[in-house]
């Protein structure tokens, strides 16, 4: 029997947005939660896995894969869920909702979080979350205005991979209280993603 795709990376790290996508999809794999917090991934033996020493990263067969959205997009489209679209054009939707997560999502809204939310009290800046609030507001207006029109999820009515690859860069924004009454599409979408199963499995809340 071939062996199980293999996930390292914690709770604690952004293996869950490749845990959820696991979980969504219902395929199985063996999950090696390591801490990045404690040296684990600094090891020989993982650093022979990713060089740069950081969660997560996938093995699956001779594939090596790092990077949490690649990794997603590797897992959509090798096992064939219905999360990602068959038809060409949805598919390059879904490739550039991902690459706006990566690229213009995600550098403020990790600075947010490590100043509101991830820092030690006294490590935080709060200038510093106060200028990424303000970066990411913009980009908060551009997703609120897609789902205005698209409607339920970002291809419409179906639940995809776009959905988990730019809900899981933004899922913080509660608790890091960005203030969402100005985004009501965006903020209804992340309530319902949020309240998913194998999300909720994903992040430990279950
Ligand atoms: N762009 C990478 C970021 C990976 C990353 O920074 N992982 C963190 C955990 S969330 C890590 O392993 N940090 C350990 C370190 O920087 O030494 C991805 O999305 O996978």
């Amino acid at each position: 029997m071939p062996a199980l795709p293999k996930l390292y990376g914690d709770i604690r790290s952004r293996a869950t947005r490749c845990l959820w996508a696991f979980y969504e999809m219902g395929v199985p794999f063996e999950h090696v939660p390591l801490s990045h917090g404690s040296g684990e991934t600094k090891t020989p033996a993982f650093l022979a896995i990713n060089p740069a020493g950081k969660t997560p990263a996938l093995v699956d067969g001779d594939l090596v894969l790092t990077e949490s959205l690649a990794i997603n997009l590797y897992l959509a489209q090798t096992y064939m869920t219905p999360l990602w679209p068959r038809d060409k054009d949805a598919q390059m939707h879904v490739l550039q909702w991902t690459f706006w997560a990566a690229t213009e999502a995600e550098p403020p809204a990790v600075q947010l979080a490590i100043h509101r939310v991830i820092a030690a009290p006294e490590k935080r800046d709060p200038a510093k979350a106060a200028q990424a609030e303000k970066s990411l507001a913009p980009r908060l207006d551009h997703l609120d205005r897609h789902l205005e029109k698209s409607g339920r999820y970002i291809l419409g009515d179906r639940f995809s991979f776009a959905d988990v690859n730019v809900a899981s860069v933004l899922n913080f924004l509660r608790r890091a209280k960005v203030d969402m009454t100005a985004h009501p599409h965006a903020d209804r979408w992340l309530r319902e993603l949020e309240v998913r199963p194998q999300y909720k499995k994903a992040h430990g809340f279950d």
